[in-house]
């Protein structure tokens, strides 16, 4: 028991502040980032003797240097060491959205995804495997519809039950392979005197290798390499490796749970059987 700091962040659109106004209600303050005219809203919620104070951060696809709204959301990140970063992620857009995920999660800090749009990505027909997911990720998953405020309870007792046992988190490592793997190894072991929280140091290992020039100015290293390409299609070919494991879509593109109901009654499809969860 005790006060839990949560950051939202996920891409433009996935429904960060609809969630984050149906914790908070009219309970919350809207300002803005220190020095830009980006919105920053905040607020405090109790549950289960817990206070817990959200943030709702910028929309963004990746936690690159080159836009104000991701230097925004990684250094909050980074300076403010929230607890627990919740990741909302557009079910209906899953793959899409999984790249900012595999980032967040370089990133150190315990993240749990909350699949938003679950009434979207079920209309359209799609099935998720959520503990697949979670298992592929070593994240938490929790389903919701922002919208409907379902999954909000779950969410929160994932929240306070992460906040609660982070000190055990270990983030998935995606293996860039061994030239790569060795260069980040090198900048890690420079950096072994500067006081960085032991799962952030690969984080900081993958930004000075792919040249990220915030970072090696902030870090004051000179760096020879940018395999930034290779960083960001590994983390692709990842996710295509393991999506068709997790998410089942036997519709066509547009193609609605309603009309395939349709096509089946007036016996013009016949295949999939159609799932209803
Ligand atoms: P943000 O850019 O991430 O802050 O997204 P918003 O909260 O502004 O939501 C974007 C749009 O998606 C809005 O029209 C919301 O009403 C809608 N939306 C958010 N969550 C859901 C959901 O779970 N289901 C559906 N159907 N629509 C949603
Ligand atoms: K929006
Ligand atoms: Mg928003």
């Amino acid at each position: 028991n005790g006060n839990i700091r949560v950051a939202f962040v996920g891409n433009p659109n996935c429904g960060k502040t609809t969630l984050f106004n149906a914790y908070t209600g009219a309970k919350h303050k809207v300002g803005n980032w220190p020095g830009v005219t980006v919105e920053k809203k905040e607020g405090t919620i109790t549950y289960d003797d817990n206070k817990i104070t959200l943030v709702d951060l910028p929309g963004i696809y990746s936690i690159s240097p080159y836009t104000m709204e991701e230097i925004l959301t990684r250094e909050y990140i980074l300076e403010n060491d929230p607890d627990v970063v919740i990741n909302i992620v557009d079910a209906s857009n899953l793959e899409r959205n999984l790249y900012l995920t595999l980032q967040l999660i370089e990133l150190g800090k315990p993240v749990i995804i909350a699949l938003n749009m679950m009434d979207v990505a079920r209309n359209r027909g799609f099935i998720i495997d959520i503990s697949k997911l979670s298992k592929q990720l070593n994240v938490p998953v929790v389903e919701v519809v922002a919208t409907k405020k379902t999954g909000l309870d779950d969410l929160l007792k994932m929240i306070i039950h992460t906040a609660g046992n982070k000190k055990d988190y270990e983030p998935i490592k995606l293996d860039y392979g061994n030239k790569i793997e060795e260069d980040i190894d090198k900048v890690e072991k420079k950096l072994s005197g500067q006081d960085i929280d032991h799962n952030t140091v690969r984080w900081y290992g993958l930004k000075v290798v792919e040249d990220d020039r915030e970072i090696c100015n902030k870090l004051n290293i000179k760096n020879e390499f940018n395999y930034e390409e290779e960083i960001a299609k590994r983390k692709y070919d990842y996710i295509t490796d393991f999506i068709n494991n997790i998410l089942t879509n036997p519709y066509e593109e547009d193609e609605t749970f309603s009309d395939r109901v349709d096509k089946i009654v007036t016996n013009k499809w016949a295949g999939l059987p159609i799932f209803i969860s």
